[in-house]
């Protein structure tokens, strides 16, 4: 067997936060690589590439922030851009700042095992090639292992299978009977796009999102001056806000405002943004009364856009807040819902109990496929971390010990592993907030930790407990101030006795990032750092 490549560090995921993390390690001097699953970079874009994939943030703030002379050279053609354009940025980035020589792809990481004696990770991978690194940084992704549905049967289907996250496109759709499983913000977006060209479309829901009307038109050169010209200002609201948006919520409660003045400010700010809903009054998240108003008034929205009353009653989301679930943006699916070659089939009421070659049956109808899309989300915040088989500190499995809950000191790192750091892991603000702002905040965070380490000439570093513990308390104590908790969604996670978590830290951006700088400035309060061995 070869011999184990010896590194200082050792970065798994080449998404925005595994490329962002190799630029500032190489900074601080550490020989570092990276390892990619994918034959490109990319994460999230390079795999989600189902026609009409886009981001919902706008791009101007969906991007990374650390170069004034990358946001000046760079110009995004629309407010929301699309899959191919996401990527042609990244890979820009990855040229740009000479990454490519410092990643190695078509490589899954499957194990890593942490050594007391040597203070050292070593990491197996399913191409044979070991690794020996003092650190081992997790960009795996919040979004990136994918859940599919166990449909009984599905092995007869005979036609081909797709997955949002792992689209073939040599797969012809035009024409075609699809039956499409999944209404989440992948589901709306591969809807609203396959619906102008396949024969047939059946789509199974379980439960809908709310999805408000999103116009995307290009850029002008006028606007993306203005973008440019304003990056300065606009980072600086994105960073210390409660979301990481540039726009903050409105000050004011929904319920106290005048019901004639509540509907025309509703009314304005049901196709002004993605989020803009949500930040109309800043107590929708926090107060029961209040969302249930702008729920209602989002149930009346989609009422009238839904003209079949039966796809209506199926799609209208009944049982969940507004914003409990992640809010979703729709260019054209409910236009596609509304045509007539479209059946809605709710698998709450009319479960799949089989599937053949070529139909897929319910126990109230069959539904024609030659192809099979699967919409279905992903293990999210955890997926990818439990894929790997992690041992720490005496024989200790990270498998084990998160299927009673996910924990992480800060999202950043978890007692009983030491010198491993999660990037956007569970107790951080990650997948609520606009991703990228939390990446960076992350990366140098642990960049600067460890050239701190360095300069203390500390070999090791590890969460105490007790802080962990406090930190996973405080996560689950501000979320219960909010309507989060109470929707079913995949920001909880399961616990091995049924309990959910919620995982996502939503106190807030600002806040966050001013307590992980408290904890660096404190000498890295609620850590152990130590010598090897
Ligand atoms: P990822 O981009 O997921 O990259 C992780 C990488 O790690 C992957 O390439 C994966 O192959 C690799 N990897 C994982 N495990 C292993 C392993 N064991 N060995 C080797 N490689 C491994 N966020 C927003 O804020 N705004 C948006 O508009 C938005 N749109 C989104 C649209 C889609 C379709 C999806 C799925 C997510 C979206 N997100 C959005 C969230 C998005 O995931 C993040 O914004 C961001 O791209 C995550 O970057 P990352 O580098 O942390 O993880
Ligand atoms: O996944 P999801 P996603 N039959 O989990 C349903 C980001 N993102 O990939 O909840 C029928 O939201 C499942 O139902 P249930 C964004 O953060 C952003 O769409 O399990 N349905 C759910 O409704 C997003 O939130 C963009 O009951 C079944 C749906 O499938 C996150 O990624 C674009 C089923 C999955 O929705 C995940 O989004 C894409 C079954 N057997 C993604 N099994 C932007 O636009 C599951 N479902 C920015």
């Amino acid at each position: 067997m070869a011999e184990a490549k010896k590194l200082d560090a050792l970065v798994v995921g080449a998404g925005f936060s595994g490329m962002y993390m190799l630029i500032k390690l190489r900074e601080i001097g550490l020989s570092a690589q990276v390892l990619e699953a994918g034959s490109g970079v990319g994460g999230t874009w390079y795999w989600n590439r189902y026609p009409g994939a886009r981001c919902d943030i706008s791009s101007v703030e969906y991007s990374y922030s650390f170069d004034p002379e990358l946001e000046q050279e760079w110009t995004w053609k629309e407010r929301y851009s699309a899959q191919p354009d996401i990527l042609a940025y990244l890979e820009h980035v990855a040229d740009r700042y000479g990454l490519m020589d410092g990643i190695t792809f078509n490589i899954r990481v499957i194990a890593a095992r942490w050594d007391k004696d040597t203070g050292r990770w070593t990491v197996e991978t399913d191409t044979g090639e070991t690794f020996d690194s003092q650190y081992l940084i997790l960009a795996t992704g919040a979004l990136s292992e994918p859940k599919l549905p166990d449909l009984p049967g599905l092995e007869n289907f005979s036609g081909p299978i797709l997955n949002t996250a792992r689209w073939d496109d040599s797969v012809e759709l035009t024409g075609k009977r699809v039956c499409h499983f999944g209404i989440g913000s992948s589901g709306i977006q591969t809807v609203a796009e396959i619906g102008k060209s396949v024969g047939e479309l059946t789509v199974f829901s379980r439960t809908p999102s709310f999805a408000v009307p999103c116009s995307n038109p290009p850029l002008t050169a006028e606007e993306s001056a203005a973008a440019k010209a304003n990056y300065p200002a606009m980072r600086d609201l994105q960073r210390h806000s409660a979301l990481s948006f540039a726009t903050l919520p409105k000050e004011g409660s929904a319920k106290e405002c005048e019901p004639a003045e509540r509907e025309k400010r509703l009314e304005a700010a049901w196709t002004q943004s993605t989020f803009s809903l949500l930040l109309e009054f800043d107590d929708i998240l926090f107060d029961d009364e209040s969302n249930a108003l702008v729920t209602e008034f989002a149930q009346c929205k989609l009422a009238q856009t839904i003209t079949d009353p039966e796809k209506a009653r199926k799609l209208i989301p009944q049982d969940v807040q507004l914003g409990g679930r992640r809010l979703c943006a729709e260019i054209g699916f409910y236009d596609a819902i509304n045509r007539d070659n479209v059946t809605v089939v709710d698998v709450r009421e009319e479960p799949v109990v089989n599937v053949t070659k070529d139909t897929v049956v319910t126990d109230k109808g069959s539904y024609p496929a030659d192809v099979i899309i699967f919409a279905t989300g992903f293990d999210a915040c955890v997926g990818a971390i439990k894929a790997i088989d992690i041992t720490g500190k005496e024989g200790r499995s990270i498998r084990v010990e998160w299927a009673n809950g996910p924990r992480a000191y800060l999202g950043l790192a978890v007692e009983g592993f030491p010198n491993l750091f999660t990037i956007t892991g569970p107790g951080s603000p990650s997948v609520l907030s606009n991703v990228v702002v939390s990446i960076e905040q992350h990366v140098e965070w642990i960049s600067n930790c460890l050239a701190d380490m360095r300069a203390r000439g500390a070999a090791v570093i590890e969460a105490e407990a007790q802080a962990e513990q406090a930190w996973m308390e405080h996560v689950d104590e501000v979320a219960q101030q909010t309507i989060f908790p109470k929707a079913n969604s995949w920001y909880m996670g399961n616990t091995r006795d049924g309990k959910r978590v919620f995982m996502p830290y939503v106190g807030g951006v600002g806040a966050y990032r001013a307590k992980c700088d408290e904890v660096a400035a404190a000498g890295y309060e609620g850590f152990v750092l130590g010598d090897a061995a």
